[in-house]
């Protein structure tokens, strides 16, 4: 399959494409998780679940790999190293409790996927304690046993956790794929910096396209 994308059209074959939710979950996506527990604006981030959910349905009915990722962390915050939880001053600190649970505490109501995307049976789910999907997680190893070489990512937010996944990914050997109306940034300029540099230099991280594009892929 190809599709136009940017630098220049993106091919993939369905068998050795994953498609890669990042951070969808609660903490980011509501009021009284992580992402407002440093001052951001949470409702921004909501817009994009109606594409992510319309791409998510379509690549399960074609049976393709689906990964979700959390950010978060053990009960016991020994994943969680003190320069992260000590960083900066916000108004609850990872592991402190909070209006859904602990905050980015796997298990806490705070840590789920939001409900509109919400991992299927079968599908891959990855507790990341870092910002980038391979570090310190199984993602790589479950990734080759499946022979899988391209990526397509979705998710939040886009300079952090989904751009971090996408560098660790291509210097992992991956194509990766961008949908860009399916990952926000609580900081819009971010975004856009982030699709440019992305598919900048002859696509030096990857490739970026509309869902629109990707759905209509055969
Ligand atoms: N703060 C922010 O923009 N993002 C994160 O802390 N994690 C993710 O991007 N998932």
């Amino acid at each position: 399959m190809q599709i136009a994308a940017q630098p220049f059209p993106y091919e993939f074959e369905l068998a050795t494409t994953a498609l890669v939710i990042i951070d969808m979950q609660r903490d980011f996506l509501e009021p009284g998780g992580f992402g407002e527990s440093l001052g951001n604006d949470v409702g921004l981030l909501r817009k994009i679940i109606p594409a992510c959910r319309e791409v998510l349905q379509s690549w399960r009915e074609r049976g393709g790999l689906v990964v979700h990722t959390r950010e978060s962390h053990r009960a016991d915050l020994s994943d969680c190293p003190p320069a992260k939880r000590e960083r900066g001053s916000p108004r609850l600190r990872i592991g402190d409790v909070g209006p859904m649970g602990r905050i980015l505490v796997a298990g806490e109501p705070g840590n789920a996927i939001i409900p509109e995307l919400a991992p299927a049976p079968g599908e891959i789910e990855i507790d990341k304690p870092g910002k980038g999907a391979f570090h310190a997680t199984p993602l790589q190893d479950l990734l080759q046993a499946r022979g899988i070489t391209h990526l397509v990512f979705m998710g939040v937010t886009t300079e952090v956790c989904v751009q971090t996944s996408m560098r660790e990914a291509n210097d992992r050997g991956y194509d990766c794929l961008l949908l860009e109306d399916c990952t926000e940034s609580y900081f819009p300029r971010f975004k856009a910096s982030t699709v440019e540099m992305i598919h900048a230099q002859g696509g030096i991280v990857g490739w970026v396209a509309s869902s629109a594009d990707f759905l209509r892929a055969r």
